[in-house]
């Protein structure tokens, strides 16, 4: 898989790839994730990148151009299955969408800033808008490293059986249950008795069950779908 993502600040997306399963998701050629700064592609003899909104009010709007030339040189190499534009406004993202993305070839991600981007580039050359939740953030690049971030660990070869995604919240419509590790009495805080029982048919009921009450009390509109 591939995932290009175009800003206007590239430094904000370094570090979410630079550690842990995300680098070694690259390191290993599973994903290759470029960061593509939109300002290197204006026009502009001050690389200006937005500009006052029609029609007066507050707030700069991204320009067209350098958002248009940068996807151009970008897809003259790559054809892409979904170019997304990062928006608080966008469907809202969940695991399913993760899943049905994560079988996806290329993707390209367009991180929005300021009051937006031109209606125009919605309209004409994004294919799908995305927001992370129900609040507003100062820019897309944060919700960009969400989205690729729950893409990338559902790659083949990415997690391993014990970080398997198999066994993560939300993945079969239900949270995960309670994790506990050693020592198994902390200050008189003991281990539920089951889970050092040994005995794994139990163990496995006690989980579902917990991961059922607990979607009960913190979830109950996960079990209506
Ligand atoms: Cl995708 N962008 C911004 N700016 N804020 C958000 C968001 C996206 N998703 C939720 N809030």
């Amino acid at each position: 898989m591939k995932i290009d993502i175009l800003t206007v600040l590239p430094k904000l997306l370094e570090s979410p790839f630079a550690d842990s399963i995300l680098k070694r998701a690259i390191d290993a050629g599973l994903v290759e994730v470029g960061i593509h700064d939109i300002r290197q592609y204006s026009t502009d003899k001050h690389h200006k990148v937005d500009d006052y909104s029609f029609g007066g009010g507050a707030g700069m709007v991204m320009t067209i151009q350098p958002i248009h030339d940068c996807m151009l040189e970008l897809q003259k190499e790559t054809v892409y299955d979904e170019i997304i534009y990062m928006t608080p406004d966008g469907e809202r993202f969940n695991q399913k969408i993760a899943n049905e993305l994560s079988m996806k070839k290329n993707i390209m991600i367009l991180c929005g800033h300021y009051k937006g981007v031109d209606q125009r580039v919605r309209e004409h050359l994004v294919t799908r808008e995305i927001s992370i939740g129900d609040y507003v953030l100062s820019g897309g690049e944060l919700a960009a490293a969400v989205v690729a971030d729950s893409l990338i660990r559902l790659l083949p070869g990415v997690l391993n059986d014990e970080t398997s995604a198999l066994s993560d919240s939300f993945q079969d419509n239900l949270l995960a249950p309670p994790v506990y590790t050693r020592p198994a009495d902390y200050n008189g805080w003991k281990v539920p008795e089951v889970l050092t029982s040994g005995n794994f048919k139990l163990i496995d009921d006690w989980r579902f069950e917990q991961s059922i009450q607990r979607t009960k009390e913190r979830r109950p509109d996960l079990l209506e779908d």
